[in-house]
């Protein structure tokens, strides 16, 4: 029923929380789904979505797209003109994982800075903004923040923090978007409600295809003028889909089902990551609040592949880090087995 295949169930994969596969019950909600073409708008699943999830964020309206990747690429076209800077950390997504689409599709220029675990300190946002009249100077029109964060090992942006940004942004005339692919793992640790999170940014997404397990799909949400923007963007990048109400479907299965179940990952890295402390050839180098852990070793690329051997699937973010993603297909079983790995190629 569910497709995983003796090969896959053998594995414990822990490359990413992408690679979660579709639950019967998320199959079979995609099955019963009613669906039209969403390109006329007329797909009443994909609308039910975007209404629930607009609601949910306290925002105007809501876009469903087919990835992450897409949903930060339209806030940025629709939130910016070519020529205009970008703040970001200098270990955000968009800067380091999605093949340059901020200076090859968006023309804008990025001006990373460094950011402990990824959370911008807002006096070195300050200090990076530009507005003058001087034409030597790209103007700055939009802060991006990234909750939880990628390469920061999944660290939760403080509530304070985005407000004070937002209100840096907001006092400079500039825009904020908030790439929360993962802003549910921030949610139910932090007990900040999500809309708490979306009311610090003009634009946020997140995906429903990481640790809430659908198979395709995120949405951005923000106010209805620039969402209408970044409609006519999604079209234009190819990502206007026909009969997407069956993605809708387990997206909202998704909402439903797999939002809670969140704290597990979170308990199950906090076990994974107690349980190897002080193993010999290992270390942690970051904190891992969410479902993210980071593992410095001697060579990571020879690392991958003797874990590989033993069943143990990561990835390898640098010659010497390792990152292992707790998900919705790992069992307290597969860390038993991940952890055995690990010891036996420490
Ligand atoms: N991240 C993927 C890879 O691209 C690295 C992963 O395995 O973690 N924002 C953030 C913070 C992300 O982590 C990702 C995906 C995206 C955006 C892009 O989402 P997709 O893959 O749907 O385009």
């Amino acid at each position: 029923m569910s497709g995983h295949t003796r090969e896959t169930e053998r594995l414990v994969d822990l490359r990413s929380d992408t690679v979660t596969r579709p639950t019967p019950g998320m199959r079979e909600a995609m099955a019963r789904a009613d669906v039209g073409d969403d390109v006329f708008g007329d797909d009443p699943t994909v609308n039910r979505l975007q209404e629930r999830v607009a609601e949910l964020l306290g925002k105007e309206a809501a876009l469903f797209v087919p990835s992450g990747t897409m949903a930060n690429l339209c806030a940025v076209l629709a939130l910016t003109r070519p020529g205009d800077a970008v703040i970001l950390s200098d270990d955000a997504h968009p800067f380091n994982y999605e093949s340059g689409n901020l200076a090859m599709v968006a023309g804008v220029l990025p001006r990373t800075i460094p950011a402990q675990h990824g959370i911008l300190n807002p006096e070195a946002v300050r200090e990076a903004i530009i507005r003058t009249e001087d034409h030597h100077f790209a103007q700055t029109t939009l802060i991006e923040i990234e909750n939880t964060t990628n390469r920061g090992g999944g660290a939760i942006y403080p509530i304070e923090t985005a407000a004070d940004i937002f209100a840096l942004a907001r006092e400079n005339g500039l825009r904020v978007h908030c790439d929360g692919a993962r802003v549910f793992n921030a949610v139910v640790e932090s007990d900040v409600p999500l809309e708490e999170y979306a009311k610090h940014c003009d634009t946020i997404s997140f995906c429903f295809s990481k640790g809430l397990g659908a198979p395709v799909g995120s949405i951005l949400a923000g106010d209805a003028e620039t969402i209408d923007r970044a409609h006519r963007f999604r079209k234009m990048l190819g990502g206007g889909m026909r009969q997407a109400g069956v993605l809708a479907a387990a997206a909202l299965y998704a909402l439903d089902h797999h939002v809670d179940r969140l704290r597990e990952d979170h308990r199950r890295a906090r076990e994974f990551r107690a349980t190897l402390e002080g193993t010999k050839g290992l270390a942690f180098p970051i904190p891992s609040p969410t479902n993210i852990v980071y593992i410095e070793v001697a060579n990571a690329p020879r690392k991958v592949l003797s874990l590989q051997k033993r069943g143990v699937l990561v990835k390898a973010t640098s010659p010497t880090r390792i990152r292992v993603v707790f998900h919705l297909d790992i069992t307290d079983e597969g860390i038993s087995k991940a952890v055995k790995a690990f010891q036996q190629t420490a």
